[in-house]
């Protein structure tokens, strides 16, 4: 066996002199390119080096020959589909030698090809990260990872910019570098802007503690109140009243008293807001009576009326509005300014396993200015619930896993 290497400016001329030096028998082994730098290191210039070989088995080592095998584009070992491949006659045209039209040839092309778009993919990514960094030149380059980290997990611009630039001013510069410090530092910031409420807890001597939970249409409201009550009654021992005023659909009553049942805690359905305020005296020896209201579409302003006129009547301790972690910013933005006529004192995000982007639990957060008391992550009753931990929701929008 007889092996050689060549070099050459391109992968033309290279494959000539392969072919002139050994002739077509030669099986191509290896192509690469590389750079080499002349004038003391000013100049850089790209060679192309192709390993070939005589006396081989055709095929037995992976190589290619030069004739007569069949072309296989298929068959470029390795190395990714190229995505712009032009058929093999112009590539023979366009560099005017008939070696470029043999299989090997058009082998090593396609290595070559393949070299070129990753390194194409690699200069459109660097040059989107310019346009990104012009867009927003205020953005510490440093840090600019962690910026984009936090947009592309839907936090707001300006508050992902402001962060990022507080924190540019506080580190150290030698701390600049170290992405895991920079990032448990960005998740302090966000930490510190979640407040949470802790669990509902019951601070009265003598009547139950009430809670309502609200929000739009088919959040997790009734799934979210079964939870809480499974939590209060089997865990933590107190008795726990359930009221509906959702008395448009009979699913929806049957959801709830199944739960009830389970739990064997006491269920009332209430049809007006005479009937709420009479529910909830007659409930005086439990600690805690949660209220699952109909969802309301934050744009029907009379069935929010209503539910405003209820909740005066029952007169809860708390009023949590319920919200899904993966609506667009737009709903929830809406939910939170026809809710808040409401009430709102607490905030609880359900559906956490389902968001693709935790960020617009933060934004919302701002926005409503309440804290969060729980969140959501899947449908088992009780298993899906946690008192929220503004770490926790810190290190989801920063990427962790649920
Ligand atoms: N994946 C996931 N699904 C949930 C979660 N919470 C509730 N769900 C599901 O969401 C659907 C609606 O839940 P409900 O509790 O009926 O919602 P609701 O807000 O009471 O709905 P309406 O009373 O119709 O307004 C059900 O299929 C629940 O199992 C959660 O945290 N994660
Ligand atoms: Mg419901």
């Amino acid at each position: 066996m007889n092996l050689q290497t060549f070099k050459a400016p391109t992968m033309a001329e290279c494959l000539a002199e392969v072919k002139k030096v050994m002739g077509t028998d030669a099986v191509i082994l290896h192509t690469r390119t590389y750079v080499i730098r002349q004038w003391l290191g000013f100049r850089r210039r790209e060679m192309v080096e192709i390993t070939a070989g005589r006396g081989l088995n055709n095929g037995a080592r992976g190589g290619r020959r030069f004739a007569p095998a069949q072309p296989k584009y298929m068959e470029a070992p390795a190395q990714p589909k190229p995505m712009l491949a032009p058929p093999q006659q112009e590539i023979a045209s366009a560099n005017g030698h008939g070696v470029l039209s043999s299989p090997a040839g058009s082998t090593a092309i396609m290595v070559g090809l393949s070299n070129d778009v990753g390194k194409l993919t690699t200069m459109v990514t660097d040059l989107l990260g310019r346009v990104r960094m012009q867009q927003s030149p205020e953005i510490p380059e440093e840090l600019f990872d962690d910026y984009m980290l936090l947009i592309e997990n839907q936090v707001e611009k300006d508050l992902a910019a402001d962060l990022i630039k507080g924190l540019h001013r506080t580190l150290r510069p030698d701390h600049l570098s170290q992405k895991q410090f920079v990032r448990d530092k960005i998740a302090d910031q966000l930490e510190k802007l979640l407040p949470t409420s802790g669990p509902i807890t019951r601070s009265k001597a003598f009547g139950p503690h009430v809670v309502a939970l609200i929000g739009p249409t088919g959040v997790g409201k009734t799934t979210t109140i079964a939870k809480l009550a499974a939590k209060l009654q089997l865990e933590e021992k107190r008795k726990v009243g359930l009221i509906t005023i959702d008395t448009y659909r009979i699913a929806a009553i049957d959801q709830l008293k199944k739960y009830a049942d389970i739990i064997r805690s006491p269920l009332r359905v209430v049809g007006s807001a005479e009937d709420l305020r009479e529910a909830v005296s007659s409930m005086s020896d439990c600690d805690f009576v949660l209220i699952d209201t109909a969802g309301r579409s934050p744009k029907d302003t009379l069935k929010l009326n209503e539910l405003k006129t209820f909740l005066e009547a029952a007169g809860p301790d708390e009023v949590h509005l319920v919200l899904s972690t993966t609506v667009s910013r737009e709903c929830a933005e809406l939910a939170i300014e026809r809710f808040a006529d409401v009430r709102v004192d607490k905030l609880i995000f359900t559906k956490l396993d389902e968001a693709r982007h935790v960020g617009n639990v933060l934004n919302v957060v701002r926005a409503v200015k309440k804290p969060l008391s729980y969140v959501t992550t899947g449908q088992d009753v009780p298993a899906d619930i946690e008192v929220a931990r503004g770490r926790r929701i810190a290190q989801l929008i920063l990427g962790s896993e649920l």
